[in-house]
């Protein structure tokens, strides 16, 4: 057990559905601690940056296509196991099969526009604070 921080994000998709609100409201209700929040629009160089991981893949021009398709909702959270705790809210990366309860299985469909983002390690995380907030 290890206090972490965390990067997450509201995708376009999120932010065209409202659902900024509704991520805000669980990562609190789940007792991690908000540390920034802004709104961008993210340029291609972060976009592609940010999926590095994935260039190559089929879905990989789709998927920069889509993050720099409209204002996103960066956020630093905290606190115990922040890294998973975060990953758990927001549920598996295909909505279509992520458990009812979690971001992704009550609001999405498509794996596509999969809503929110999630640091997938403490690794990930601080690579990813430092390439959105600086
Ligand atoms: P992210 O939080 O966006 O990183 O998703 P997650 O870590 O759950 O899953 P990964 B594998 O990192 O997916 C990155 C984005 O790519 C999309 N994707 C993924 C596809 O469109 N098709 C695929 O076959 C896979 C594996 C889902 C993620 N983003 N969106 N939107
Ligand atoms: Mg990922």
């Amino acid at each position: 057990m290890a206090h972490e921080d965390t990067f997450v994000m509201v995708k376009p998709d999120g932010v065209r559905r409202r659902l900024v609100g509704e991520v805000l409201s669980r990562f609190e209700a789940k007792g991690l601690d908000l540390h920034r929040l802004e709104m961008v629009l993210p340029d291609r160089a972060t976009a592609t940056a940010h999926y590095a991981e994935h260039e190559g893949k089929p879905f990989y021009d789709g998927l920069i296509d889509f993050i720099a398709s409209g204002p996103v909702v960066v956020m630093h959270w905290s606190g115990e196991s922040a890294v998973t705790v975060a990953r758990a809210l927001v549920g598996a990366t295909d909505p279509a099969v992520a458990l009812p309860g979690t971001i992704r299985g009550d609001f999405g469909l498509e794996v596509g526009e999969n809503i929110v983002h999630g640091s997938d390690s403490p690794a990930s995380a601080a690579r990813e604070l430092g390439l959105w907030f600086g």
